[in-house]
């Protein structure tokens, strides 16, 4: 049997953690697939993260030339899974931020929409080990983005999160232009503005257990000008073209009437 759901994790030194979320992956979720998408990390994450798939035929792995962003790992992680054959597609940070035990939930969710959206602040605030100027910032940043892009979620900037196929066949994944952590929000964006049907799920987010954040200034400054790139684009932008219409949440046609 062939398993139809991929988990796609960028790595960038993350040997610390590879071998075990992909353990604690499995064991919440043993019919799934996962792929590593690393760029070459300097510590050997991506060696080990090929041992691993050579004792497994679940895990595949993607390197590639050199660090480019996260959002350009994704990028090549949907475009290998859509090469293929798998119908729901979620993203996981390696770092254990992402508790794998809540993948269960977003998959049941997809079940009903086109995207669901692990959300750390749907009815309340669940986020473990931060410092509050870490908190600020990402709760300060999600009502931003939902200030400026009229995005109606809790967590619009969250890394956590389930594709249905054919949300990512309808969206032009080449258009996407973030490099960063805006990619988040762009990606959700432009499934938002396709007319897919989108749910936030709750779930915990704990910091990182070992190895250090790839955090920068420079992914701040992106994501700022992102939001208001998405600002325009919801103005003065035609509505992106639904390429996938499709009953399973993926373009609502009322909304967005398909050729
Ligand atoms: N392939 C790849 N993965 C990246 C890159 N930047 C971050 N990551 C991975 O993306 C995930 C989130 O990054 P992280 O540093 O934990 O961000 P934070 O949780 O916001 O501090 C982790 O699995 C990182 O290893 C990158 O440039 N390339
Ligand atoms: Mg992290």
């Amino acid at each position: 049997m062939v398993n139809d759901l991929l988990i796609v994790i960028p790595t960038y030194n993350e040997r610390e953690n590879v071998c075990a979320v992909a353990e604690a992956v499995f064991k919440s979720m043993p019919d799934a697939d996962i792929l590593f998408v690393d760029d070459n990390s300097p510590d050997g994450t991506g060696r080990l993260a090929d041992e691993l798939a050579a004792a497994d035929s679940r895990v595949h792995v993607m390197h590639r030339a050199g660090k480019n962003g996260l959002g350009r790992a994704y990028i090549a992680g949907f475009k290998w899974a859509l090469e293929r054959h798998y119908l729901f597609i979620c993203e996981m940070d390696a770092d254990f931020s992402h508790n794998p035990e809540d993948l269960p939930k977003l998959r049941a969710a997809v079940q009903n929409a086109g995207l669901a959206l692990g959300s750390r602040y749907i009815g309340g605030i669940r986020v473990i080990n931060w410092p509050l100027s870490r908190l600020l910032l990402s709760r300060g940043a999600g009502i931003y983005v939902k200030m400026i892009t009229g995005m109606p979620f809790t967590d619009p900037t969250g890394g956590f999160k389930c594709f249905r196929r054919c949300v990512l066949e309808a969206i032009q994944l080449d258009g996407i232009e973030s490099s960063g952590y805006s990619f988040q929000v762009e990606m959700t964006h432009t499934a938002w503005r396709i007319g897919c049907r989108i749910t936030e799920v709750p779930i915990v987010f704990e910091e990182r257990r070992s190895g250090a954040s790839k955090m920068s200034k420079n992914i701040i400054y992106e994501a700022l000008g992102m939001v208001w790139k998405l600002f325009f684009r919801r103005y003065f932008t035609p509505r992106p073209v639904c390429r996938a219409p499709s009953k399973d949440g993926c373009c609502d046609e009322s909304k967005n009437p398909c050729p």
